[in-house]
């Protein structure tokens, strides 16, 4: 049994940064994202009596450092004993730099075993498939904005608009290709365990987040990038503040960062934020796209540049089981 399933990155409005149980992987905080629609990663998973152990293979290279996250979600799923998977990934975006490559690759890699396996799980129970693997991966299953909510137990998350019904536009300027030395995973103990300003970050998540999801309802790009911005610098001096300290930007994010200020002080309708990586993420109305891009490609330290508009959920594209031939699905 094979199947290839397709899914889009999110980028955090409101970021997740912390774990309150770290075995079953759940969030500290609540956070909302948007879904990327011109970023993805296709996973293929077979299952093969014939193979002794799984494999991983990661834009035509074998992957061996990510194979134990995989395994374990296959578990998770498949439950134990299980066969042998292959499994064979397809990215056309930097990995591991910052661009959530795990969040795609997770969702994609849950819709896709579920489907090679027979099995028809709903969306919510493959979301929290997905964020057990990779927090910020259940988000993926689910296209526009969505808030993944801090229940007692369970990931839960709520589509908060489609994508269509703001279409804005997300440049991305990377100022590195290179993979991130310090996984997201380690560096969130390393906060929670040492910054002084940790528990800060967690008492006042819900006020930005009540704030961001009243400027999504209202369609207010000010106060949603106001809210945004702040956010995302809190984060990072949680981050700042750790011993040792964790510095995820480079001289080329600080110089975007005030290239989006230089176009805010003109009056460009945009905003920035930034993950555990270096790339900066323009946010922008439709109109503004073409200054914006142009703007990020003239500052100094820039290598690429990716646009992207607001994305689908996670979806299977492709099936093919032993009795009944091939299948091709236009969604799950
Ligand atoms: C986010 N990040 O909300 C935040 C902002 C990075 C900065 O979620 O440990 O790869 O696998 O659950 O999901 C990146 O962390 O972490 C992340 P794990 P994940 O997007």
């Amino acid at each position: 049994m094979q199947a290839t399933a397709r899914a889009q990155p999110n980028i955090a409005l409101i970021k997740y940064w912390g774990k309150r149980d770290s075995a079953r992987n759940l969030p500290a905080v609540g956070s909302i994202s948007i879904t990327l629609s011109d970023l993805h990663t296709e996973m293929c998973v077979e299952v093969d009596e014939s193979m002794h152990d799984d494999v991983l293979i990661v834009n035509g290279c074998e992957d061996r450092h990510m194979l134990p996250r995989v395994k374990q979600c296959l578990d998770t799923i498949m439950g134990a004993p299980r066969p042998a998977v292959r499994v064979v990934s397809h990215c056309n975006f930097p990995v591991a730099a910052g661009l959530a490559s795990s969040a795609a690759a997770f969702a994609a890699l849950v819709v896709a075993a579920d489907s090679a396996l027979g099995q028809s799980r709903d969306r919510a129970e493959l979301a929290g498939l997905a964020g057990r693997a990779s927090g910020s991966a259940a988000r993926s299953l689910y296209g526009g904005f969505v808030e993944l909510a801090n229940r007692d137990d369970d990931i839960v998350v709520n589509r908060l608009l489609e994508s269509d019904e703001w279409p804005l536009r997300i440049v991305v300027a990377i100022t590195t290709p290179d993979p991130k030395r310090l996984s997201s995973t380690d560096a969130m103990e390393i906060s929670r365990k040492t910054s002084p300003f940790y528990n800060r970050w967690i008492e006042r998540q819900s006020v930005d987040l009540d704030e961001a999801r009243s400027a999504i309802a209202n369609r207010d790009f000010a106060k949603l990038g106001s809210v945004a911005e702040h956010n995302c610098l809190k984060m990072h001096s949680v981050m700042w503040g750790s011993r040792p300290p964790v510095i995820y930007w480079n001289s080329a994010t600080l110089a975007c960062m005030q290239t989006v200020r230089d176009l805010q002080s003109e009056g460009a309708a945009v905003f920035f934020t930034i993950d555990a990586g270096p790339q900066l993420k323009a946010i922008c109305l439709p109109e503004e796209e073409t200054r914006v891009r142009a703007a990020l490609a003239d500052t100094t330290g820039v290598s690429d540049i990716m646009v992207s508009g607001l994305g689908s959920r996670a979806r299977l594209v492709h099936r093919q089981g032993d009795s009944d031939g091939v299948h091709v699905a236009n969604s799950t």
